[in-house]
């Protein structure tokens, strides 16, 4: 059965990278216990893979997902989401037009889009973006950052614009150098008088763990427990 857009759980979005997958463990097992500990979507993002072993590990992931009844979605490669039948997909401003994306796949197709500003929100409005990677938040070593830092306030004036501009609802999931102890500031500096951070995105706190179920688990808890008012 295909994910019903309207209803996907945003709190923890693990994205993968293969090269911190710690020894002795591999992106299938690392995946199923991140799923285990409370991650709610996952992104395969493969920088340097072939194209014909990518969608085959999209495949294999596709049917771990699936069993828990989470998204899938694939970083940059409409070809990808195709021909493994993933949910959807991930790209950052620079890649193909929202619009072409949405008609090559279709209307139940998840389309994310990465944003930094509002400049960038005008340009996942105008496409009709299901939900946006908001980012980065804060530096980090897990990708070379070519943007500008959006900070907690800077996110803050994105969402703020969002809710006012959008005319539909954008789920918003923030990214960057998160981790258990700044998840409580972020949702906290970050939201508006209405409007907060639907969840976060995480690499190398759930990749580079050698215990991705108890890294899941310990972020979750982050999340669903209510920033103190400080
Ligand atoms: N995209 P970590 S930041 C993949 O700002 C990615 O769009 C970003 O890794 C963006 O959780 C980022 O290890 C890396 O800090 C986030």
């Amino acid at each position: 059965m295909p994910i019903d857009k309207s209803k996907i759980d945003w709190s923890l979005y693990l994205v993968t990278d293969p090269d911190m997958i710690p020894e002795g463990s591999d992106i299938y097992t690392h995946v199923r216990e991140a799923i285990k500990g409370g991650c709610t979507v996952v992104q395969l993002r493969e920088k340097k893979t072939d194209t014909g072993l990518f969608v085959e590990k999209a495949k294999k992931l596709l049917e771990i997902t699936r069993e828990y009844n989470v998204p899938l979605l694939i970083n940059d490669r409409v070809d990808v989401v195709l021909a493994s039948g993933a949910d959807g997909i991930h790209v950052g401003q620079d890649d193909m037009d929202l619009k072409d994306v949405r008609r090559l796949l279709g209307p139940d197709a998840i389309i994310g889009i990465s944003v930094g500003s509002i400049k960038e929100a005008k340009v996942g409005i105008a496409g009709r973006a299901d939900y946006f990677g908001l980012g980065p938040i804060w530096d980090t070593n897990t990708k070379k950052l070519t943007k500008p830092l959006v900070g907690t306030m800077g996110a803050r004036t994105v969402l703020s614009y969002i809710e006012q501009n959008a005319g539909y609802e954008i789920p918003c999931v923030a990214i960057g150098g998160i981790k258990d102890y700044n998840i409580q500031r972020l949702f906290f500096q970050s939201r508006t008088g209405t409007k907060s951070i639907s969840g976060i995105a995480i690499v190398s706190a759930i990749m580079a763990s050698t215990t991705p179920y108890d890294a899941a688990k310990s972020l979750l808890t982050s999340i669903k427990t209510p920033a103190p008012f400080i």
